[in-house]
């Protein structure tokens, strides 16, 4: 008996994620729902992936009085404007998305505001020269932040001195753009003897973190940092050190951004010296301002996430084990 419960609850479950996944249907919506548009980037690393399970089941949990539609853009701008086009047509309550790189929105978000539907940018932000009265707010983490404290931790960690290199995220993504400023700001103003000896985009990804990692090794004779944008790229990079015969996290000291689990756990194995948390568990934040905004509430531009930084001295198994992404 338990298992035929277990697969009507296993069927309810697909069939209401199955929901989330239409982007073309015409229907108009005209129930008393709220009716939410998520334009996801795509599933490059694990913290995008965490990011969509935790918008993906929060609806799920919610289906009495949330309805999503979801879509992947496959980490393609115009199929993010595709979608939204879609969920304009469809006449949902709100749009939320996370805008894969800065720039090319204008024409998009004029439309949501021609349809008079708020728009929640979430994660990543567009170009300061959009006019900001496109969007109505950005759920997102300041990665500017998270860039000057992987500084100060690489300063400590290199007493001051030596070779860093840098794996980029997608360039043109405001997540990029804002951690390597944050990051080279600091080693500017604070660290005369550190030398920022190469930038390489890894797009967000492991595979390519490894392989930008293990050309940088063969160009350089000598590397004492990496600092990553994401930590799937510097799990990647880790792989590369590893197969040249260097310790990570001894031989070159690694910092990198996100806190997923991986990480937390190659920090506790010695080979990533430091995480600095970006939260991806946004979907309560997004559904509850999205809630505000159907009912025409007006809420703060910038609703900024709280993060954390997390050194070897910080991470344990317990800490591990209670980490929710
Ligand atoms: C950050 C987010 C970034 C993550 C990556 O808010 O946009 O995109 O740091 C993800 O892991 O791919």
């Amino acid at each position: 008996m338990k298992k035929v419960v277990s697969l009507l609850l296993a069927a309810v479950l697909c069939l209401s994620l199955a929901a989330c996944n239409d982007t073309n249907s015409t229907v108009k919506t005209n129930n008393d729902k709220l009716v939410v548009g998520f334009a996801q980037i795509g599933q490059e690393s694990g913290w995008r992936d965490a990011e969509t399970n935790d918008i993906q089941w929060y609806a799920a949990r919610n289906t009495d009085t949330i309805e999503l539609h979801f879509a992947d853009a496959e980490q393609n701008p115009e199929n993010q404007i595709r979608a939204i086009r879609g969920f304009i047509d469809m006449g949902v309550d709100v749009i939320a998305f996370a805008p894969v790189i800065e720039t090319g929105w204008e024409e998009i978000l004029g439309e949501c505001k021609k349809a008079g539907i708020p728009v929640i940018l979430v994660d990543r932000g567009i170009d300061a020269g959009i006019d900001s009265s496109l969007y109505t707010t950005m759920i997102a983490s300041d990665h500017v932040w998270a860039g000057e404290q992987a500084a100060i931790v690489m300063e400590e960690l290199l007493g001051g001195s030596g070779t860093v290199v840098e794996l980029q995220g997608t360039i043109g993504a405001s997540a990029t753009i804002q951690r390597e400023q944050g990051f080279d700001d600091y080693m500017a103003a604070n660290c005369p003897d550190i030398e920022i000896i190469d930038h390489q985009s890894g797009d967000f990804t492991r595979d390519q973190g490894r392989a930008i990692m293990a050309a940088m090794l063969e160009t350089y004779d000598h590397i004492d940092g990496v600092f990553a944008h994401n930590d799937d790229m510097a799990l990647g990079a880790i792989e590369a050190i590893k197969e040249a015969g260097l310790k990570p996290g001894e031989d070159i000291k690694i910092v990198s951004v996100d806190g997923v689990k991986g990480a937390f756990e190659a920090v506790l194995a010695g080979e990533l010296n430091c995480t600095v948390e970006c939260t991806p568990l946004l979907a309560k934040q997004i559904f509850d301002t999205a809630v505000l905004l159907k009912a025409g509430q007006t809420v703060d531009k910038w609703i900024v996430s709280e993060d954390d930084i997390y050194t070897a001295d910080k991470v344990t198994q317990e800490i591990i084990d209670a980490r929710t992404y």
